[in-house]
């Protein structure tokens, strides 16, 4: 088979394809990566390569210990990775440490993993103990309007939260637990590796103060929609600014019917 064609990696690339056109992705912005299933890696055994150069994560992963991930290249631009996958995106191999990678498949002009890959990797390890292995991608995007309120909103996960879950009526129950932030920080860094694992023990969702989301999925639907569902939030907020301001909204009390009725565990502390 050729390993364009194996589900994981259509999924990936369609990911890829759908959030560039959502405008998330201008230049090299943004990278995804995907934690293989291992049935999937034995379907394209035969199209890896054996590690050669291990190189160091920047942070440590024991808990990934000889996992694989599909990952973006640093530098790649997502509206690239349809046209030509092996040369933009890659296929990883953690060593039994924790502390180091090797490309087994892709980027054949040369080329590193995203520069997240320190923030991907982390969140990685504790999303997938936190859910007993269910969690598998981990995405990040420059959503114009996330990004727009971050210079207008309080940089506090509950204001985010509340004001994010007003602005449609579904969406609480789409990310009960909310929404955190982390503050402008360089990126790229184990400093904003730790930042957002810290949050993530509690939220499926971090926005990153003037430059853009990160979320966690099962799969690439689950994360997709996820981005997409806060981005559409933020969107309508700028929209709602922009004319002025609320002039009615979703109260307290409706969201605790809303909880009660779709039997979802809104975050108590944000409701008040
Ligand atoms: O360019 O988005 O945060 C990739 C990024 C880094
Ligand atoms: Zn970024």
């Amino acid at each position: 088979m050729d390993i364009k064609n194996a589900g994981f990696i259509q999924g990936f690339i369609r990911l890829t394809e759908d959030a560039f056109r959502k405008g998330w992705h201008e230049r090299n912005g943004g990278n995804l990566s995907y934690r293989i299933r291992p049935e999937e890696i034995e379907t394209v055994k035969t199209e890896l390569k054996a590690p050669e150069e291990w190189v160091s994560i920047g942070v440590s992963v024991p808990k990934l210990a000889d996992e694989y991930f599909l990952v973006t290249g640093t530098g790649r631009y997502m509206r690239n990775v349809s046209l030509c996958p092996e040369d933009n995106i890659a296929i990883i191999k953690i060593d039994k440490a924790g502390e180091k990678y090797s490309i087994v498949w892709g980027l054949v002009h040369g080329g590193r993993p995203t520069s997240e890959l320190p923030t991907h990797l982390s969140n990685h390890e504790l999303k997938k103990e936190l859910t007993h292995g269910k969690n598998r991608v981990i995405y990040h995007a420059h959503p114009t309007n996330t990004i727009a309120l971050t210079f207008v909103l309080p940089l506090e996960d509950k204001v985010f939260t509340r004001e994010l879950w007003e602005m449609a009526t579904e969406d609480p129950v789409i990310f009960p637990r909310g929404v955190g932030v982390v503050p402008w920080m360089v990126p790229g860094g184990k400093a904003i590796a730790d930042a957002t694992r810290k949050l993530m023990r509690e939220y499926d969702v971090a926005v990153w103060a003037h430059h853009g989301m990160f979320v966690t999925g099962e799969n690439f639907d689950e994360a997709f929609g996820l981005m997409d569902t806060v981005e559409k939030a933020a969107e309508i907020c700028v929209k709602v600014r922009s004319m002025g301001g609320k002039k009615q909204t979703i109260t307290s009390q409706n969201f605790k019917d809303l909880a009660r009725d779709f039997q979802v565990d809104l975050r108590e502390e944000f409701l008040d």
